[in-house]
């Protein structure tokens, strides 16, 4: 079965000004015409998930940034996968490094085992999940088996959620190096390649054949129009996690790239 690219948008904690929203969704219009070719989704920060979630061109989806490990209730600060259902959204991003902590950030690490926790959660509520792990810089500098240990490090606490779920479009993995996010310094393509592969080979291996196949593998990191072109014509590149570029109309040009 052929894999359908996609590409999501991830604002990260931008724009400063709601009154600044309206242009970044403007930015994806130009998305919409490539929609039957290429699935879409933006990240848009927590605080403007609502303002913006019904603005976009229809089939464009809507995705939080984040979700708890559990329903409702007592968890100051966090959201969950019920109120994120039941404000008609059908996807969320969990596991970014900037949420795993490898930036520093004061919350405490989200583990491995967290982000399993999170995933059945999610997928047992009938949502669907991008899954981020990536390697950070020394580890890339060891060379390809050290990234691809860490990729498997990263993916073994999901193996057993992995083999149950029968539509495997459900959870797409977004591979995002640590080094390259937000730096400007993107993969060079064969490097992501090697990588995407080098993970779909561990997933034949570790979990099926048929997940291997099915699943979609973001690139993410440093992703812009210039490069996506090139990185798009590799096999294992099912297309972007945007961070940057995002915010400027040439995310419709990353979306024509893969489409
Ligand atoms: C990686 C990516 C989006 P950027 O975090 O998830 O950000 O494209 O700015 O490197």
């Amino acid at each position: 079965m052929a894999r359908k690219p996609i590409v999501g948008g991830n604002w990260k904690c931008n724009p400063a000004t709601a009154s600044s929203l309206d242009e970044l969704v403007s930015n994806f219009d130009g998305c919409a015409q490539y929609l039957d070719k290429c699935d879409v989704y933006v990240c848009p920060s927590n605080l403007h998930v609502a303002l913006v979630k019904d603005s976009f061109k229809p089939g464009i989806k809507v995705a939080p940034q984040n979700c708890n490990f559990t329903g409702c209730g007592a968890y100051t600060g966090e959201m969950s996968v019920d109120q994120i259902k039941d404000m008609g959204m059908s996807t969320v991003l969990i596991g970014h490094s900037e949420r795993r902590g490898e930036f520093g950030l004061p919350t405490p690490k989200e583990s491995n085992e967290l982000m399993a926790t999170k995933l059945q959660y999610i997928l047992d509520q009938g949502l669907s999940c991008v899954f981020c792990i990536g390697e950070p810089l020394p580890i890339r500098e060891k060379g390809v088996d050290a990234v691809l240990a860490e990729c498997a490090n990263q993916l073994e606490d999901i193996v057993p959620i992995l083999k149950s779920l029968e539509d495997k479009s459900r959870v797409v993995i977004a591979y995002e190096p640590v080094w390259a996010i937000g730096t400007g310094v993107a993969a060079t393509p064969e490097q992501a390649q090697e990588t995407h592969k080098g993970i779909r080979d561990w997933i034949a291996k570790n979990v099926d054949q048929t997940t291997a196949d099915e699943i979609r593998i973001q690139y993410g990191g440093s992703a812009n129009a210039k490069n996506a072109p090139e990185l798009s014509a590799f096999p294992d590149i099912d297309g972007f996690l945007v961070g940057g570029a995002s915010l400027k109309p040439e995310i419709a040009d990353i979306v024509a790239a893969i489409s």
